[in-house]
């Protein structure tokens, strides 16, 4: 008798935990399913991108002399689901338990601990890919009354020694945020991403989901993710040497043509394993202290990973399954139909659409700023939101995109990981990007035809939600501005936002995700 280790689309390290360890025979099974790929209508380029790193990374460990089951998508007696898979695959193979590390859904763990008892028992081991597991930021998190990033990011600089010199931070400050918000001057232009090849593989498997998935939101046709690890070490080489230099000084820059800009790219790789966080902090840490990136890049960039990834990954283990209920502001609204489309007259919407579908990516600040901000000020229901999010994009998982959409773009946590809603009018936008000089709209009037409705609805946002911010000191600012205008200009503002609400065209509003 032996176990059947199960390894999930976004295990894809030889180190993993559930590999350690394995007795001889163990058989190794890696199954595409269908309902992985429909419980949200996925992205092309993400199941793409899932499935062909899934076979590239089975050939490596056949290559490596495991036993390696590989259930095929269109393989006749593949039953389409993970634990039924994996079930049928322990029995025809006389597997006596089904071990997995943990994976990176609530909805996923539940149905497998629940299966802890069964006669075929399913293991849990766990993910220890992490700088943190869920129980060391339990301990942290544990008797303290806000749970901000800021304090978990210091101690995680302490414990790991980045960018430390004893037990000071280097340059004498933990955060050179204020250094990294300019927007991109007119003329600098970005680096192209690499270009990988696309193997025999990779090509079966963009015809096999084009074939299946050709339905979904999204374009296959610009496909360029790193599919395996080393493609992935390409891409990071790539970032270390021509993108982090000025990836903190346009952290927070949008622009009408360029999609990535000097973000890395890196969060799928990461995310499906193909790299470790550790090394890509380290190789950022050595570009820095070789001179060859400023210091508020390289913190800038560890931040993000050593800081935010961990974070809202500690926060999403410790909080789910009532996170995923939260609706501190109580959107109801569903979403609207062009976040399906990009058929809209917002220039930076439409723009921030269209590149997600073309790809399967937006930035950090398109993410929080544009789609997630309009949302935020349309009181669209987290539920709607979040599989909105799940779907579109080729680095979403459950575990990252839930804190960062539930609880960082819709406050729907009441200020658990942000001290104030991040809602922006139409002048954050033109101060950031140059789509408004693109758009129909003018950022600098608010209750005219012509008037971006991005800065009534901001108005409109803060005088409905005035009460349950009255008591946010950060807050106090924007609603003494709104106590001193007339009441006549009020009701104009909440006029234009409201008339710009009934052009909505929305999915009918929602509670409940498609998932929940
Ligand atoms: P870079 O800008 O180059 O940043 C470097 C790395 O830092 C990223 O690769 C990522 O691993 C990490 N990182 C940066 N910001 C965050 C953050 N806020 N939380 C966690 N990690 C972060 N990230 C995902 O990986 N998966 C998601 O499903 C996801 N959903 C999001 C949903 C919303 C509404 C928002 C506002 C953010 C979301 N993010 C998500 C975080 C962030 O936007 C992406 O990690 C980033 O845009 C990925 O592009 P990049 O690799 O070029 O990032
Ligand atoms: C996202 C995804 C997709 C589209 N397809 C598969 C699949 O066929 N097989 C698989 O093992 N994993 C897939 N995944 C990733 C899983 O959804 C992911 O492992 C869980 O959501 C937990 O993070």
């Amino acid at each position: 008798s032996c176990p059947l280790i199960l390894v999930l689309g976004d295990q894809l390290s030889h180190s993993l935990s559930s590999l350690r360890d394995a007795p001889d025979g163990a058989v190794v099974a890696l199954c595409e399913v269908a309902e992985e790929g429909r419980y949200v209508p996925h992205h092309p380029q993400k199941i793409a991108l899932i499935l062909a790193a899934m076979r590239h990374f089975a050939g490596e460990l056949r290559a490596k002399g495991w036993r390696v089951h590989y259930s095929a998508l269109d393989a006749p007696d593949n039953v389409q689901t993970l634990i039924g898979e994996a079930e049928r695959l322990a029995a025809l193979y006389g597997c006596d338990e089904v071990r997995v590390t943990r994976p990176g859904e609530w909805r996923l763990w539940q149905a497998m601990q629940e299966r802890r008892d069964a006669a075929l028992p399913w293991r849990l081991v766990e993910d220890d890919r992490f700088y943190v597991t869920p129980d060391a930021f339990a301990d942290w998190a544990r008797g303290r009354s806000t749970l901000r990033l800021e304090g978990f990011y210091r101690e995680m600089r302490r414990h790991t020694g980045l960018l430390m010199e004893g037990d000071s931070p280097l340059g004498g400050r933990w955060n050179f945020d204020h250094d990294n918000r300019e927007p991109l001057p007119e003329h600098l232009e970005a680096p192209e991403p690499p270009c990988h090849r696309r193997d025999a593989t990779t090509r079966e498997v963009l015809v096999l989901v084009a074939e299946h998935f050709g339905d979904h939101f999204g374009a296959l046709e610009g496909f360029h993710w790193p599919v395996t690890r080393r493609q992935s070490l390409v891409d990071l080489r790539h970032f270390i040497a021509n993108l982090l230099p000025h990836f903190g000084r346009y952290q927070d820059a949008i622009s009408d043509d360029q999609p990535f800009l000097f973000h890395s790219r890196l969060s799928a790789a990461l995310n499906l394993g193909l790299l470790a966080p550790q090394e890509v902090c380290a190789a950022v840490e050595a570009a820095y202290q070789d001179g060859k990136a400023p210091l508020n890049a390289a913190e800038g960039f560890i931040r993000q990973i050593l800081g935010w990834r961990e974070y809202v990954r500690g926060l999403y283990w410790t909080r789910m399954p009532s996170y995923k209920r939260a609706n501190y502001l109580d959107g109801q609204r569903g979403l609207p139909d062009f976040y399906w489309s990009g058929d809209t007259e917002l220039r930076c919407l439409k723009r921030a659409i269209e590149m997600t579908r073309d790809n399967a990516y937006a930035h950090h600040i398109q993410r929080l700023m544009v789609t997630g901000n309009f949302a935020l000020l349309c009181d669209v229901a987290p539920a709607a939101l979040c599989d909105w999010y799940l779907a579109v994009y080729a680095d979403a998982c459950e575990w990252v995109e839930l804190p960062n959409t539930l609880g960082m773009v819709l406050h729907g946590d009441g200020g658990l990981m942000g001290s104030k809603p991040y809602c922006a009018s139409g002048k954050y936008l033109d101060r950031m990007s140059d789509h408004c000089q693109r758009c129909r709209y003018d950022p600098k009037r608010s209750t005219e035809e012509n008037a971006c409705p991005l800065n009534s609805l901001y108005w409109r946002f803060i005088e409905r939600h005035a009460d349950r911010l009255a008591d946010n000191p950060r807050m106090k600012p924007i609603l003494g501005n709104l106590a001193r205008m007339s009441d006549a200009r009020r009701t104009a503002l909440r006029k234009r936002a409201e008339a710009f609400l009934a052009t909505l065209d929305t999915e009918p509003a929602y509670g409940q995700g498609a998932h929940s």
